[in-house]
C-alpha cells in the first residue's frame, strides 16, 4: 500500500521520534479506505477507476485523451497521476498529466480551428488582438517546466482544507512550445507605462447569473515573469490538447500551475493585480482558520520539492532501485537524499537522465539493498539557492504549497 492512500496524515499529532511515527503510520493505514469519503464526487478511490467506470460516471469527452488506469479521478474536473505511474523519464506523457479545471472545458471546435484563436494583448503601446497564426510569425521557444497545482500535497494537511485532496500526483514535467511573450510585447511597441503585473484571462464560458469575478480564471504575476513567459500552442510535441488549455495557454515557468492560464483570451500588462476572486483571496498563504487577505503571499514561484515514486508497495528482498522526482521551482536541484528508514539516515541519490533546465524536474535514483521488513521511503531535495525541503510544512487555510519531506513517504513491505 502506498502512503498516499491514507489521505489525512495527522500533521498535528505529537512529533516525537520513532514511537509517534509508528502511531502515525497505523492511523494513515486505518484511514486508507476512507480516503474518498465525504468528497463530493464519490469515485475518487484509487484503483477503482477504469475506463468502464469512467464512462458510467459520464466523465467529459477530454478523458479520451487520458489513460484512466494511471489517474486517480477525484471528480470530472480533477484527476491526478497515480504515484506508481510517475516515470523516471524526464517528461510526463500527456495521457498521464494531471487535470485541474475550475469550469467546463470549452468546445472542441476551438482546437480544430487553432490558428484562428485570438488573444487580445493589452497594456502595451499598441494593443491589439492576434491570432495564433500571427503569433507564430513572431518567434518560437521551447521550455521544459514543472506544471504543479498549488494544492499538490493538500491531502496531507490535517485541518482538512477544502479543495481536492491531492497527494503527489498534481504535478508533471512538460515541454511547452510557443512564442515568448516578450517578443509579442516588443512587436506591439513594448509595455505601457506603469506595468507591474502580467494578467492572463481564461476563455471559458461563464455561467449566467453569477458575479463573473467570483468564477473567472484571471491570474496576475509580477511583471518580472515577462522574461520567461510563453504563449504556448504545443505540449510535449503535440498540438496543445484542449484539456490542457489548447489551443493557447499562458505559461510562466517556475510558477504554480494556477498562473498558467488555459484557453487564454487576454494577456494584459497591468498596474494592479486582477480583482477576480482567484487572485484576490484564493491561492494565498492564509493562517488556518482565518479569512484570506489580498495582502497575504500569492501562489507564485514554487519551492523545492521531491517525492519517491517507486518501489510503491511491495518488493523482494535484495537489490532495489528507489526512484523519484525532484524540482526547485525557479532553481535547479543540486542534491537529492533518500532515506529508507523514515528519515533517520540518508544517502545521496543520483540524478538520472537529461537535465532539461532549471524549471524541469530531475528524476533521481538510489541503487540499494533492502532486507525483508517494512521500510519508510522518503526523499529530500536541495536547490541551488541552498533551500532544502523542511520535514513538515506548516498548515495554511487553503492547503497550498506543501513541500514537507515526511508526509509523502512510501511504506514498502519487503519479503
Ligand atoms: N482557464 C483556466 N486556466 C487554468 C485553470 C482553469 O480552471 N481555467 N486551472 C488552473 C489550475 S488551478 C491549475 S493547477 C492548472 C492545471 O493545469 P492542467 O489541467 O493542464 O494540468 O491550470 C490552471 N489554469
Ligand atoms: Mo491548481
Amino acid at each position: 500500500m502506498t502512503w498516499e492512500q491514507g489521505q489525512k496524515t495527522p500533521r498535528n499529532a505529537p512529533r516525537g521520534p520513532a514511537s509517534s511515527r509508528r502511531g502515525f503510520l497505523t492511523l494513515a493505514g486505518a484511514t486508507a479506505l476512507g480516503g474518498a469519503v465525504g468528497y463530493t464526487v464519490p469515485f475518487g478511490a484509487e484503483g477503482l477507476i477504469g475506463t468502464a467506470l469512467a464512462q458510467e460516471k459520464k466523465l467529459p469527452d477530454f478523458v479520451k485523451t487520458k489513460d484512466l488506469n494511471g489517474l486517480i479521478v477525484h471528480s470530472d474536473k480533477t484527476m491526478e497521476t497515480k504515484r506508481g505511474f510517475i516515470t523516471a523519464g524526464s517528461v510526463t506523457p500527456n495521457k498521464l498529466l494531471f487535470v485541474r479545471n475550475n469550469l467546463a472545458v470549452p468546445d472542441e471546435s476551438v482546437v480544430a480551428n487553432a490558428d484562428a484563436w485570438e488573444v487580445s494583448i493589452e497594456g502595451v503601446k499598441n494593443p491589439r488582438k492576434l491570432t495564433i497564426a500571427e503569433l507564430k510569425t513572431l518567434g518560437i521557444e521551447s521550455v521544459a517546466a514543472v506544471q504543479q497545482c498549488s494544492g499538490n500535497g493538500r491531502g496531507y494537511f490535517t485541518h482538512k482544507p477544502s479543495g481536492t485532496p491531492w497527494t503527489v500526483g498534481a504535478a508533471g514535467c512538460v515541454i511547452w512550445t510557443g512564442v515568448p511573450l516578450k517578443a509579442v510585447v516588443a512587436a506591439l511597441g513594448g509595455p505601457a507605462e506603469g506595468a507591474k503585473f502580467i494578467t492572463g484571462t481564461g476563455g471559458e464560458k461563464l455561467p449566467d447569473g453569477i458575479d463573473p469575478k467570483t468564477l473567472i480564471v484571471e491570474r496576475s504575476v509580477p511583471v518580472e515573469a515577462l522574461e520567461n513567459a510563453l504563449l504556448a500552442w504545443e505540449i510535449n510535441g503535440e498540438p496543445l490538447l484542449l484539456v490542457h488549455g489548447g489551443p493557447l495557454r499562458l505559461v510562466h515557468p517556475g510558477y504554480y500551475g494556477v498562473n498558467n492560464v488555459k484557453w487564454v483570451k487576454t494577456v494584459a500588462l497591468t498596474a494592479a493585480e486582477s480583482d477576480a476572486k482567484i487572485q484576490k483571496t484564493s491561492y494565498r498563504l492564509t493562517p488556518v482558520g482565518s479569512k484570506s487577505q489580498p495582502s497575504e503571499p500569492s501562489m507564485w514561484e514554487m519551492s523545492v520539492k521531491s517525492y519517491v515514486t517507486g518501489p510503491s508497495d511491495t518488493a523482494k528482498a535484495g537489490k532495489t532501485v528507489i526512484t523519484g522526482v525532484a524540482f526547485g521551482g525557479t532553481q535547479p536541484v543540486t542534491k537529492v537524499e533518500v532515506s529508507a528508514d523514515g528519515g533517520k539516515s540518508w544517502k545521496e541519490a543520483r540524478l538520472v537522465g537529461p537535465d532539461l533546465g532549471k524549471y524541469a524536474w530531475r528524476a533521481f535514483a538510489l541503487q540499494t539493498e533492502l532486507p525483508a521488513g517494512t521500510h519508510i521511503l522518503v526523499s529530500r531535495a536541495t536547490d541551488a539557492s541552498g533551500a532544502t525541503q523542511p520535514e513538515d510544512f506548516p498548515g495554511n487555510e487553503g492547503g497550498y504549497a506543501h513541500n514537507g519531506w515526511r508526509d509523502p513517504a512510501v511504506k514498502v513491505v519487503i519479503s
